[in-house]
């Protein structure tokens, strides 16, 4: 499955206009909407989408405030890579009570980030260190912990405009050593991109940042993750 990541803050004027465009003529199998900052453009977003398009949107968010009642689900994301506990507990103690009182459903979700060549938003926000993408034993290790915590995901990321994607050799040893799904994200900006990231096993792939200059390849991504879809 392939999922479209809409940033609310970049997201806007002219470039949203052609990014819905896309999306009328395909529709992706999940809308993701979030950032690594803080915004209050969420809720406009999703709303906006919501009148426009019929299509799941779930949450991907960098911090409380981009948590909006108008969603579908909510990764509840907690950066098990790193060691600043911020990521891994602050932000779901102040935002726990809004979002169950929301009845947003919510997805326990790992979210291991992997070194992609370049520091991403990701890693400079949280202030934690990505996995090197070479110590395999580090990321396999990560991700049991989370099954065993009891997440219901595993994200792998590159952090959004990595150079180098998750390696389709660390997608494939994950999912050998795992039993949840798996979703991949970080510098995948080819349609051979996202194949190679199903062949290796991931269940969903998220693509975000080359559509921001290019969303005119939306439409040939969704059709290319629906052939897949067919066919595995
Ligand atoms: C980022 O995994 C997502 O968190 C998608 O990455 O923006 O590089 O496609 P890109």
């Amino acid at each position: 499955m392939l999922a479209v990541l809409l940033d609310p803050d970049k997201c806007t004027g002219e470039l949203l206009q052609k990014i819905l465009y896309q999306l009328q003529n395909a529709v992706p199998d999940f809308i993701f909407v979030g950032g690594s900052q803080a915004s209050l453009s969420t809720n406009r977003l999703i709303a906006i989408i919501k009148q426009e398009i019929n299509c799941e949107v779930v949450l991907f968010p960098g911090n409380v405030s981009q948590f909006s009642p108008n969603a579908d689900a909510v990764l509840f994301l907690s950066l098990i890579s790193g060691r600043n506990p911020e990521f891994l507990i602050e932000q779901h103690v102040q935002s726990a009570l809004t979002i169950k009182q929301s009845g947003v459903e919510v997805i326990p979700t790992g979210y291991v980030l992997i070194d992609g060549g370049r520091i991403t938003s990701v890693q400079s926000v949280s202030a934690t260190q990505p996995i090197s993408a070479e110590n395999k034993e580090m990321i396999v290790s990560t991700a049991v912990a989370g099954e065993l915590l009891g997440m219901k995901l595993i994200y792998l990321e590159a952090g959004s405009g990595a150079l180098i994607p998750v390696s389709s050799e660390t997608i494939a040893t994950v999912i050998d050593n795992i039993s949840v799904p798996l979703i991949v994200g970080g510098g995948i900006r080819t349609i051979e991109g996202i194949q190679t990231a199903f062949s290796a096993g991931a269940d969903l792939v998220v693509v975000g940042n080359i559509f921001e200059t290019e969303p005119e390849k939306i439409r040939g991504f969704i059709n290319a993750a629906k052939i897949n879809e067919a066919y595995s």
